[in-house]
């Protein structure tokens, strides 16, 4: 297929968002035959990667995990340099992929989708697009797919004074392109999650002098980034399939080929346990949740890890005093985990201080800097490394309308409500790939993404087939839907804290477990709703 849909008003399917879900799902279709068009508000393809430009932005899923698997050849091909992929890294990955499947013609970029509504008439959704360049237009699709991200809303917390800061200030989610010049610079980093934990080690280094604001303190487990094991990579591209097939049966849908992990955490006596996590503490990454099976759900079991970890944190900073503000007191692995490379030990450097906002929070910016109870902090940027309006912000983000004009916003205002993270009841022809109640953040992302592509793509093609023109979630299989993600929630110790992946972070959204645990039941669920003709579903 070689013509492009520039010029058409009327789509077989809009997709939003030109990141990994975008990028695929319009090959899929495309591949169908389908008139498809993708409007991104970026200026290229990469989503999360194309936004989170700060220093030290790198995956935390292994680079031989964290790539497409629907080419062999793009598998083949592609070759990975470190063991984790650096942001500059995984965009040109996906430049590649868009260069190679030639995606590029049927994505409209620098362009916002600000509505979408669905004519019962004419059962098509139509979609309002602003360009800079051309202002506002009017589209229409059959179908219309979010693939808009989990983490693309970002969260700037309502400082007062922030309008008056005389100096720099930046969201690690919207790092500028060319880049900040932090030398000479007294910066400010309100935030310690993962943006935080990854860009503080490198922010520090080029700083004058940096002050970290903690407001809740994280574990991190060591990454130990490093060019990528050739064996590991020739391993892996020998029996690709085969790697992917064993990931995919995983609980997290990654660490299949790590050796040693154990049941429980609750028979081992003390040296048992030592040896045991001293051995995933050199393996380093996410991958040491999976060193018992038990950590997430026995409130014990994670006391043994949160034992061995605030240790490490004790031997890792010089000070006490800095170290004791640093140790977390959550369940470890309860707000996501993050990895580091020298996080914990860039507090023993004498430029860098460390602020507990939990005992004296921040009351403003002022024009200078940052005003704390305590006191005030000159400053001249300051790094907002303040996460993101998780799993439902870029889906409220767009006005969108289903029968009877009923908002989606309205819909979810106690909290989202899907079928499988895929349809909304009352939203015909509406999917949401990763969308909340879906395994989405708590599997590997990227065959996530793939799998719920593929099943959009799969349902499509059967409508059609069977010369159908709608599809939509019913009401009943939603609420079971919604009832069964938060009855296995609440066997983990995942509700304990509060963390993104219940809206706690953002004030006033709904305290509600949003990402589906468990991939391969999910999968298996997904598959069994097909194989019963959608069930659950209704299909006109
Ligand atoms: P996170 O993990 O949501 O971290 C945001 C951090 O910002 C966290 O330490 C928050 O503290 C802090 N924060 C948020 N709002 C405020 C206010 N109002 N005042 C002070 N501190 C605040 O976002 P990241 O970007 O680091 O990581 C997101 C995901 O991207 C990550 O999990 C990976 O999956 C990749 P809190 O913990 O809420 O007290």
């Amino acid at each position: 297929m070689s013509s492009t849909n520039q010029d058409r008003t009327h789509f077989d399917v809009v997709v939003v968002g030109a990141g990994f879900a975008g990028c695929y799902m319009l090959h899929r279709l495309r591949s169908m035959g389908l008139a498809v068009r993708v409007f991104e508000i970026g200026a290229g393809v990469g989503g999360t990667w194309y936004w989170n430009r700060y220093p030290g932005a790198r995956c935390d899923i292994e680079s031989m995990e964290y790539s497409y698997q629907f080419s062999e050849d793009l598998q083949q091909e592609w070759d990975w340099s470190q063991r984790y992929a650096s942001q500059p890294e995984i965009l040109a990955y996906l430049n590649h992929v868009a260069d190679r499947f030639d995606l590029r013609r049927d994505i409209q970029f620098e362009t916002r989708v600000t509505r979408a509504y669905f004519d019962e008439s004419t059962r098509r959704w139509n979609i309002g697009l602003h360009t800079e360049s051309d202002g506002d237009k009017s589209i229409s699709a059959q179908f219309y797919i979010m693939a808009t991200g989990c983490l693309s809303s970002t969260n700037t917390p309502d400082f007062p004074g922030l309008d008056e800061y005389k100096g720099d200030w930046y969201h690690t989610g919207r790092w500028p392109h060319e880049g900040v010049d932090l030398s000479g610079k007294r910066v400010g980093v309100i935030g310690t999650g993962s943006s935080a934990i990854q860009s503080i080690p490198l922010i520090a280094v080029e700083a004058q002098h940096l002050t970290v604001f903690q407001r809740t303190p994280n574990y991190s487990i060591p990454a130990h980034n490093a060019p990528i094991d050739p064996d590991l990579k020739a391993r892996v591209k020998a029996d690709y399939r085969g790697f992917r097939a064993r990931n995919s049966r995983m609980p997290f849908g990654a660490f299949a080929d790590v050796e040693g992990r154990e049941e429980t955490a609750l028979v081992a006596s003390e040296a048992e346990l030592e040896e045991h996590y001293d051995h995933w503490w050199k393996i380093g990454g996410l991958t040491f949740l999976a060193s018992y099976g038990d950590l997430l759900f026995d409130e014990n079991a994670n006391a043994t890890a949160v034992k061995y970890v605030r240790q490490k944190i004790m031997d890792a900073v010089d000070d006490p005093a800095v170290a004791s503000i640093l140790i977390p007191d959550q369940i470890f692995g309860c707000k996501r985990l993050c990895v580091d490379s020298g996080y914990f030990e860039t507090f023993n450097r004498p430029n860098v201080d460390l602020v507990d906002i939990k005992k004296a929070p921040i009351q403003e910016i002022t024009p200078k800097g940052l005003r704390t109870s305590d006191a005030e902090y000159p400053l001249d940027v300051i790094v907002f490394a303040t996460g993101f309006d998780a799993m439902t912000g870029a889906l409220l983000g767009v006005d969108i309308r289903g029968r009877n004009g009923q908002t989606l916003r309205d819909k979810w205002r106690e909290g989202p409500r899907t079928y499988l993270g895929l349809g909304t009841a009352g939203f015909p022809n509406l999917f949401t790939i990763t969308g909340p109640g879906s395994p989405s953040v708590l599997a590997n992302m990227v065959p996530a993404i793939e799998q719920h592509v593929n099943w959009i793509a799969d349902c499509i093609e059967y409508l059609r087939i069977a010369g159908l023109r709608e599809i939509e979630a019913t009401i009943d299989a939603e609420d079971a839907w919604v009832e069964h993600v938060n009855e296995i929630a609440d066997m983990t110790l995942f509700p304990s804290c509060n963390s993104w992946y219940l809206g706690a972070n953002i004030p006033g959204k709904p305290r509600v477990f949003m990402p589906y645990i468990g991939f391969p039941t999910y999968v298996d669920k997904c598959e069994e709703v097909v194989a019963k003709n959608y069930e659950g579903f209704s299909l006109r």
